[in-house]
């Protein structure tokens, strides 16, 4: 008998909204509950297009806008099939970012709008469960200073949220919004109820591709 699809489920948020903790957690969680489940995160810095994006966020170099956009969605591009194959084998996938920030990030930037900028993604896995960990930028600002990284200013994220917040009113697409000023344990237990029902539902359904 062919074994069950893995789900794919993917964590989105601006940044300090515990989206690494909390894909950690969730994959500790499923391990524990005899889910076979991987994490993986984007941009993924270790490949030869990955140590570009990464060179560029930590301002070590710099690209024009166009050109990041596309390596960030051919980063995730050289990684499908990997993802494909992990799926098929019955792992469930918890994936920190994804197309979303993609989008998110470069239609915040003056001059791009969404069409353009999911364009690249068009065809991609298409995620079972995308959660998004709500925070206000005042409760961001509360976690800590921002980093060092390109993008990490409050005006910046402030545009972000609501690029999401569009990309949230697509019924194509299975948002979830998930509150994370609670507590760690709280959202915790939250995110993986979502994800417990995304997966025995996911069981039984083809792997989706992502539209414009
Ligand atoms: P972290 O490694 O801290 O998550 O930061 N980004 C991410 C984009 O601009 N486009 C993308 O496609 C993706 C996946 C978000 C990575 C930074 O890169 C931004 C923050």
């Amino acid at each position: 008998m062919a074994c069950k699809r893995g789900a794919l489920i993917v964590l989105e948020g601006v940044d300090k909204a515990g989206k690494t903790t909390q894909c950690k957690k969730l994959v500790h969680a499923l391990q524990q509950s005899g889910c076979p489940a991987e994490m993986m995160r984007f941009p993924e810095r270790t490949t030869t297009i990955g140590q570009l994006i990464s060179a560029y966020l930590e301002n070590k170099s710099d690209l024009e806008d166009h050109t990041v956009h596309l390596l960030f969605s051919a980063n995730r591009w050289e990684l499908v099939p990997l993802m494909k194959k992990k799926l098929e084998q019955g792992t469930t996938l918890v994936v920190d970012r994804y197309a979303f920030s993609g989008v998110a990030f470069t239609s915040a930037k003056p001059g791009f709008c969404l069409e353009w900028c999911m364009k690249p993604d068009v065809g991609l896995p298409k995620p079972d469960l995308v959660m998004f960990l709500q925070l206000s930028p005042a409760e961001a600002a509360l976690r800590g200073q921002f980093g060092e990284e390109r993008y990490e200013t409050s005006v910046f994220q402030r545009a972000v949220q609501q690029k999401f917040e569009q990309l949230m009113k697509d019924p194509s697409v299975n948002w979830r919004a998930i509150d994370a000023s609670q507590s760690v344990e709280d959202v915790h237990e939250n995110i993986t109820t979502h994800s417990l029902n995304t997966i025995d539902a996911a069981e039984n359904l083809p792997l989706g591709e992502l539209c414009g």
